[in-house]
Formats: C-alpha cells, sequence, structure tokens
C-alpha cells in the first residue's frame, strides 16, 4: 500500500480494539455486512440458475420453512397475508436476512473472522437444507457453498479496510496533523470505493440471475401451452405383450422424468419457439427456413425409437425408449435439394454443439429420421430438446440426435467435422447390439425357486431375434422375448430360472435379425461403442 506520507504505520491495525474516531463505525460495519452477505447471495443465485432454481439458498430455505411451518401458523398466515403470505415469508426471510447480516459485519469489525465464519456458517447450513430438499442432488449445496464462501470474502475485505481507517482516525497514532488527515482521507474512499463496487456487482448478478430465470419460465410458459397436432401418420400400436411388468424391469416406454439425459450444456438452453427456426443449409439448390408454426402445420409421424449413448457401457442405462412425434427429415431434405457430392449432414444445436450424420441415412426411405417435437405425447421437455431435435433410428446419440436444433448443413465428412469426432470418437456411430440384466442386480441375494432373471436388449434398425442366458459355465437357454412396437426399439426378455442355493454368474447374450450374436470380445465405450457379454454375480439362499 502506498500513501504520499511518511508518517510511521504499524503493519497490521488492530481490528479487535476499534479505538478510532471514526463516527458511525459501527454502522458502516454493518453496511459492510450487508454488502458482503448480498455479494453472496448473488452468487448464489447465479449459480442456481446453473444448477437447478430450487437450489438457491432462498429457496431452499424458504421452502424449508414452509414445510416446517406448524399448520396452525400456516392457517394464521393464508388467513392474515391471503394469496400474499409467499410475499410475506420473504419479506420475513429478508428482514431477518438483512438484521443477521448487519450483525455478521459488526461482529466482524468487533472480532476479527468471527462475522465471517457466521456467514460460513448460515451458508452450511443453508447448504445442507438444498441437499435435503426432495430431488435434489449433492450439487444443490454448490450455490450455498460457493455463495457463502464469496460473502465471507467480501465481508473480510471490507471490514479490513474499514479497520484501516479507524486506525489512522485514532489518536494513538502519532503523525502530523495534515498527514493523518490524508491518510485517513484516503483509507476513507478505499473503504468506501470497496463496498461500494462489491454492493454494485451484486445488484447487477442479482439482476442478471433474475433476467435468466425469467426467461427460463417464459420457455417453460411456452412448453406449457403449445399444442402438438394430430399425427397425420400414427406409431404402430405398442403390442400389449411389449410389456412383461417385472419387478426391477425398466419399462418398454421410459418415462420422460427418468430418461437418460446427455449433453454438454452446463446451462438448459433456453429457445423460445416463437423466436425459432431451423435453417437447411449447405451443398444444397433450394435452402430454406422452418418456422415452428411451418413445423406444426406439416403431416406429422409418430414413431417409437429407442436412443442410446455412444458411452453407455456394458449393462449401463444411458439408453432409453420413447414414442416420437415429428417430420421425417428425409422429406426436409428433399425440399432443400442436396447437390452430388454431399455425404453428411452437420447438425447444429443453439448452444453450438454439432452432430455428423450420414446423408444417405437420413434420406433412407424406410427409416423414421426425425426432426421431433414431441416425446410421449408432449412437447419435448426442455432438457430434452425443446422445442425441436433430431431422432435417428439406428445411430449413437453423438452423432444424430441433436437438441435444440437449428441448422442443418449439408457437406461432405471431408469438409466438417462434429463436435465430439474432434475429441476423439468415431465420425459415423451406428448402434452396437447390446443386452443387460436388469433384474436381479448384481451381488443382491435371492431366494433359491424360481427367479425371474429379465433385462432389455436392443439392435435399432435391425431388431433383436434371440436373448440367451447362461448360469455359470452352463449352456446357452433361450429366453423369452418380449413383443415390440418396431425394429426401431430395445425389447424386454424374462429367463424363469430354478435358482439353486449358492454364489452364481448369470450371462446374457443377444442375437439379431441378421443372425449375427453379440460378441463376447469386451471393447470399452470410446471410439465408436462398448461390445461384450453382460454378467451379473448373485446368491441365493
Ligand atoms: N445440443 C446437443 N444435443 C445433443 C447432445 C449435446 O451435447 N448437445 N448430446 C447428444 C448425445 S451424446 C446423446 S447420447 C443424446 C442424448 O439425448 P437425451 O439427453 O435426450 O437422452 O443427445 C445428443 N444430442
Ligand atoms: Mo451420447
Amino acid at each position: 500500500m502506498t500513501t504520499a506520507t511518511s508518517a510511521p504505520r504499524p503493519a497490521a491495525p488492530r481490528p479487535d480494539e476499534p479505538s478510532g474516531q471514526v463516527w458511525g463505525a459501527r454502522w458502516w460495519a454493518a453496511l459492510a455486512g450487508v454488502v458482503g452477505a448480498g455479494a453472496g447471495l448473488a452468487v448464489a443465485e447465479v449459480l442456481a440458475v446453473l444448477v437447478s432454481p430450487r437450489s438457491s439458498p432462498v429457496a431452499a430455505a424458504g421452502a424449508a420453512v414452509v414445510d416446517a411451518t406448524p399448520a396452525w401458523l400456516k392457517d394464521w398466515a393464508i388467513e392474515t397475508f391471503g394469496t400474499a403470505d409467499k410475499v410475506a415469508l420473504f419479506v420475513f426471510m429478508g428482514v431477518f436476512m438483512l438484521v443477521g447480516a448487519a450483525l455478521a459485519g459488526v461482529l466482524e469489525r468487533r472480532r476479527d473472522t468471527w462475522g465471517a465464519a457466521l456467514v460460513l456458517l448460515v451458508a452450511a447450513v443453508a447448504a445442507v437444507v438444498a441437499v435435503l430438499r426432495p430431488g435434489s442432488t449433492i450439487f444443490w449445496s454448490a450455490p450455498s457453498v460457493i455463495g457463502g464462501l464469496a460473502g465471507a470474502g467480501v465481508l473480510r475485505a471490507s471490514i479490513r479496510r474499514l479497520a484501516e481507517w479507524e486506525h489512522v482516525e485514532s489518536p494513538e497514532v502519532e503523525t502530523p496533523l495534515t498527514a493523518a488527515r490524508r491518510r485517513a482521507e484516503l483509507d476513507r474512499r478505499r473503504f468506501l470505493t470497496y463496498t461500494g463496487v462489491a454492493g454494485a456487482s451484486a445488484v447487477l448478478l442479482a439482476v442478471g440471475a433474475r433476467a435468466l430465470s425469467a426467461t427460463t419460465r417464459v420457455v417453460e410458459q411456452a412448453r406449457t401451452t403449445l399444442r402438438l397436432p394430430i399425427p397425420a401418420v400414427p406409431a404402430d400400436p405398442v403390442p400389449t405383450g411389449a410389456e412383461l411388468g417385472i419387478d426391477g424391469l425398466d419399462p418398454y416406454i421410459t418415462p420422460n422424468e427418468e430418461y437418460y439425459r446427455i449433453d454438454t450444456a452446463l446451462r438448459v438452453p433456453q429457445v423460445d419457439p416463437d423466436n425459432w427456426s431451423l435453417r437447411v443449409v449447405g451443398m444444397v439448390d433450394e435452402p430454406f427456413e422452418l418456422t415452428m408454426a411451418d413445423l406444426l402445420a406439416l403431416p406429422l409421424e409418430e414413431h417409437h425409437a429407442t436412443l442410446a449413448c455412444v458411452s453407455n457401457d456394458v449393462g449401463g442405462d444411458l439408453v432409453g425408449n420413447a414414442l416420437w412425434l415429428g417430420y421425417p427429415l428425409r422429406e426436409l431434405l428433399a425440399r432443400a435439394k442436396p447437390q452430388a457430392g454431399a455425404d453428411m449432414v452437420l447438425s447444429r444445436s443453439e448452444d453450438g454443439w454439432t452432430a455428423s450424420t450420414p446423408l444417405d441415412v437420413l434420406q433412407d426411405e424406410n427409416r423414421a429420421s426425425l426432426l421431433a417435437v414431441g416425446m410421449n405425447g408432449e412437447p419435448l421437455p426442455l432438457e430434452h430438446g425443446f422445442p425441436a431435435r433430431l431422432v435417428v433410428p439406428g445411430l449413437y446419440g453423438y452423432v444424430s440426435a441433436t437438441k435444440w436444433v437449428t441448422e442443418l448443413k449439408v457437406t461432405t465428412f471431408a469438409e466438417d467435422v462434429a463436435y465430439w469426432t474432434t475429441r476423439g470418437w468415431t465420425a459415423r456411430g451406428p448402434i452396437k447390439m447390446s443386452s443387460r440384466i436388469d433384474t436381479p442386480r448384481s451381488n443382491t441375494t435371492v431366494d433359491a425357486g424360481t427367479v425371474a432373471v429379465a433385462g432389455m436388449a436392443w439392435d435399432q434398425h435391425t431388431g433383436i431375434e434371440k436373448v440367451e442366458v447362461r448360469v455359470d459355465d452352463g449352456a446357452w437357454v433361450e429366453a423369452e422375448l418380449a413383443e415390440t412396437a418396431s425394429a426401431d426399439t430395445w425389447r424386454q426378455w424374462v429367463f424363469r430360472w430354478d435358482a439353486t442355493p449358492g454364489g452364481h454368474t448369470l450371462t446374457v447374450r443377444a442375437t439379431n435379425v441378421d443372425g449375427d450374436t453379440q460378441t463376447e470380445q469386451y471393447a470399452p465405450p470410446a471410439p465408436d461403442g462398448s461390445t461384450g457379454w453382460h454378467s451379473v454375480e448373485v446368491d441365493v439362499r
């Protein structure tokens, strides 16, 4: 620290003994406390936009308070405040936090780090409360923890500057009067500037976080009001025999809430369907742009298809089946008239992510490749690509299933490279045949007698013909195969095993309609999908 004076100055002020003459120093400390807590809360709100709106310390604590409020108090609040009961709660919490923050500031001035410790303590409680909320994950603690650290840091730094200012104004410091005044003025400015900038940044951050969550609400609203058209071409119905109804076995159709989610988006892209359009460009004679109104007016088709992630390891669950509603991509491409020499479509999403799909796959008359708007009878959930995504039966998601899609560029594999291809995964990614045992789970104990060994098998766009199970080193026995709505989906299977006491290894393998059987040879997911047989170890008693 440099000042324009030669006055002697002890290296460390003593904030535990604020002997200074700064008028209203306690109030300045209270202000510093409010600014510190505000900065922490603002940081937490921004992080909550990324993690989940319900993970914000204010939202989580508010919800916890509501849950913990006794019924009589709730009734009283509703009676007294009516529909403003939530506003009343937040006003109450706001006053409470304001007073607490001011106290933290005063405390920090009296006793170095005590105020900051108080802020951290409150943040830790908020983190625990957030993680205990229903539907939470461990990440829900992040806004409180990181916000708490930021708040404590700002508070400490601010109070330290206040202490310096107070110290210089202290009569114990013997300096020529003018020099001391000048120093005090400087230190005063340093404190006020720091606190002012921190406070203003906190307000800006908070306003930004508000704006971001407001767009989320707008897009969620748009999704709720979007009316999907009746499909011009309905899907083949799901045969009743597709669902074996066995405990521990995945359902044939995966509910949207349980559908696996894979993408690189830190924050789910918020695309307003009114502003959305799809551009079909590149090596085409007639590039065009399609709005949501255009798309919904087209004759849409419904089709069952099972998506799979290339990162799915043997026995994994990065796979899910849904009924998709959309418009055939082959028709859109035909309208744009691809030029000779093109062999790939590079699809691009709102957030810049890209996938490379072979053009001939998308043009295939016999493949239901869709520009999808519906998933299991609803508009696409936001995290599954609202308002529109691609679904291509038989290809891994990373080379085909672009969510929040905004552009299809007809091009060549020689010319363009997609997101994951530049990171070591293959440019073309047909799904490899797979099967897995869902029940019994590995390392569980089952009772001797008949045990339903069941699972899923998939080889999208080719179709599964046979599933076999082997107990220990015994012979392969054919399992019962459930029906399916399409060759583009997985199939359930069950093997009724006469389990005898002891430890056993169960192994499964599938065969497709071409007569190919899954290889035993294990391959990891990278660079083009896993292979190998899935086994589980069970104890029978
Ligand atoms: N925009 C965008 N789309 C994407 C991805 C992505 O990271 N960004 N990931 C892809 C991958 S790797 C897979 S497996 C599927 C997963 O789709 P889901 O999340 O709806 O299950 O989406 C694909 N579409
Ligand atoms: Mo994936």
